[in-house]
């Protein structure tokens, strides 16, 4: 069963009608949605989530883009899961993002919101600390 990670379909995705595509991709790499739920991202949970990019020049317009619109939080489970669906998921811009990946093959033409924010679909916890910090945040 191995590792929890928070992961989530941002704004752009769910308004793109992509969850289904995007979770097929999770559990074809064998990994396993152990949760889901369609929530708006209320700014104190946003705020949160986003405490370590604070004072970065993007952060306004990151939580105002999270905020925008429902998202889809889950956690994921398996073996290596933190690593595994970081490797899915692709670079932070999807303009540079491997084929293969669903920040590569699902991006829209235009990847920036109108305020500079990068649009990529889709989050996911970069390490097993940052796993333990998120997934409370939205799964009590
Ligand atoms: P990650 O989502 O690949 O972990 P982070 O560096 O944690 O990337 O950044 C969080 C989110 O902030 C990104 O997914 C993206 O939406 C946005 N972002 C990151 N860097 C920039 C930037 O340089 N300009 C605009 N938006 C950015
Ligand atoms: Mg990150």
């Amino acid at each position: 069963m191995g590792e929890k990670t928070y992961f989530m379909i941002k704004p752009d995705g769910v308004a793109r009608g992509l969850e289904k595509e995007i979770l097929k991709r999770v559990e074809g790499r064998g990994l396993r949605v152990e949760e889901k739920k369609r929530i708006q991202v209320s700014v104190a949970q946003a705020a949160e989530l986003y405490e370590p990019h604070l004072g970065k020049p993007f952060y306004p317009g990151l939580l105002k883009f999270i905020t925008s619109g429902p998202v889809t939080a889950c956690i994921i489970s398996g073996d290596n899961a933190i690593a595994s669906l970081r490797e899915l998921m692709g670079a932070t811009d999807p303009l540079v993002a491997a084929k293969g990946t669903i920040r590569g093959d699902l991006r829209e033409t235009n990847v920036i919101n109108e305020d500079g924010t990068i649009k990529n679909l889709v989050h996911g916890s970069d390490s097993p600390e940052s796993a333990a910090r998120e997934i409370p945040i939205f799964f009590k």
